[in-house]
């Protein structure tokens, strides 16, 4: 039974008389899935209605950052504190200290931090960081690996350019490309020529050290260690995007898990608690290097903005009160269970990959090591299978290429629904 969407469509008419796609992120438009987009009206908890009034368990949690689930008292309350006291200052506040303060005792690889607005400002800066320190131009990144959307980083990048089946973007200057090297994510050897073949011209590499822009990708035993090993050879910047992994996987991110100290970091999502935020930081003497101590000039008006940092310091110290990365933990374990038992009553046909809170099933045998291989999911297959559990108020990423995402406020019954309404999903997409 088709759910009525009649408001969602009107909405979305108008949209596109306003907005590019009527969407302001691409990956909203459901073009990885067919269909229009439902426009949400309101969430809460691990639940998001749409104009319509139907509901759905999302496991998109916005993206990352609803890790407490969607309108949670103790973000509202945080939030609406600190905006009676004014929204934004661009002047320095004891809130800005205090979530540095945070960041560098919960991820000991970051002696010096500096907030963003948005992930992607993080990357971008963290890059023109490494360039200014080292006085290289090339870097390398890994196909399929989404950094948002940077000049030096949307060169096969995943995510929403993926989904669109246009990784590498127009408008970025052939020059400017040319400086970035791409390599397939897991492949060591290949790190290991191109460090050798352009010696002393990398500035720094730049990864997902959990990938959870093709789908989620592990990195193979040894990768990360391997990339520590050769990036300190070579001298070269060693950047962990963990703008989707940081303060989700664990409090020190996939870093803590693999015990690895990159050189720099960067951060979004949870540590806004829904409002903008992104952040960027690492080892001193290369912080040091930014304005208005150093040479590297960055900038932000709404850096550290009084209400993302009280949401974003609120969320982490829920997060701790909670002991939620256990819980996620559980939480993940038990999708996990039901969604195995459900496979195996399936065929081989796919591929499951969990860690902690974050999730993917490909469709395809695998298995699925980088973008290659995650390409080779069947994409019709897919968009078959999400379209059937949004129908039964089960929401997805739309779009093969994403992860799925676990709040606190989901529940074991969430979870057997969406277990229960995926082996039906599956049965009619073998049909
Ligand atoms: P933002 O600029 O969107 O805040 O962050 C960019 C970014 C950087 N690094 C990683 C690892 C990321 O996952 C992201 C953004 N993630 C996507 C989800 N695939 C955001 C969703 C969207 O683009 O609408």
């Amino acid at each position: 039974m088709k759910m009525n969407r009649s408001r969602s469509q009107l909405f979305f008419k108008e949209a596109l008389q306003f907005i590019p796609g009527g969407v302001n992120s691409p990956v909203r438009a459901f073009r990885g899935v067919g269909g229009d987009p439902f426009f949400a009206q309101k969430a809460l908890g691990s639940k998001v209605w749409d104009e319509d009034g139907n509901s759905y368990i999302d496991y998109i949690c916005s993206w990352g950052p609803s890790i407490l689930g969607h309108a949670d008292p103790s973000i509202f309350g945080a939030i609406q504190s600190a905006a009676q006291n004014g929204v934004s200052f661009g002047i320095p506040t004891a809130r800005e200290v205090e979530m540095a303060r945070k960041i560098t005792q919960w991820v000991p690889s970051v002696e010096r931090v500096r907030m963003t607005s948005s992930g992607t400002e993080a990357t971008m800066s963290a890059v023109r960081l490494a360039r200014g320190f080292t006085g290289r131009d090339k870097i390398i990144k890994f196909e399929g690996c989404y950094h948002g959307h940077v000049d030096s980083l949307l060169v096969k990048a995943g995510s929403g350019g993926l989904t669109l089946g246009q990784p590498d973007s127009a408008g970025i200057p052939r020059a400017l490309a040319e400086l970035t090297v791409t390599l397939p994510y897991n492949d060591l050897e290949a790190v290991r020529q191109a460090l050798e073949l352009y010696p002393g011209e990398i500035a720094a590499i730049i990864l997902e050290p959990v990938v959870g822009n093709v789908g989620l990708i592990l990195p193979l035993p040894g990768y990360l260690e391997g990339l520590r090993t050769l990036t300190e050879k070579h001298e070269v910047v060693l950047i962990f995007d963990e703008v989707m992994t940081g303060f989700r996987l664990a409090k020190g991110g996939v870093q803590e898990l693999h015990g690895i100290r990159p050189d720099l970091s960067t951060f979004g999502k949870v540590i806004g608690g829904g409002l903008p935020v992104g952040a960027f930081g690492g080892r001193k003497e290369i912080m040091d290097f930014l304005a208005p101590l150093g040479p590297v000039y960055q900038a932000g008006t709404l850096s550290g903005n009084p209400l993302a940092m009280a949401a974003g310091l609120m969320q982490l110290q829920q997060l701790e009160e909670r002991n939620g990365f256990m819980r996620l933990e559980e939480l993940g374990q038990i999708l996990e269970d039901r969604v195995l038992a459900t496979l195996k009553r399936k065929g081989s046909r796919y591929v499951w990959h969990r860690i902690g809170s974050m999730f993917s099933l490909f469709f395809t045998e695998g298995p699925v090591r980088n973008l290659k291989e995650a390409m080779a999911s069947d994409r019709e297959r897919f968009a078959c299978f999400f379209h059937y559990l949004l129908e039964e108020g089960v929401y997805l990423a739309p779009s093969q290429f994403e992860a799925g995402f676990l709040s606190l406020a989901h529940t074991p019954e969430d979870l057997d629904l969406t277990a229960a309404a995926m082996e039906r999903a599956l049965e009619k997409v073998i049909r």
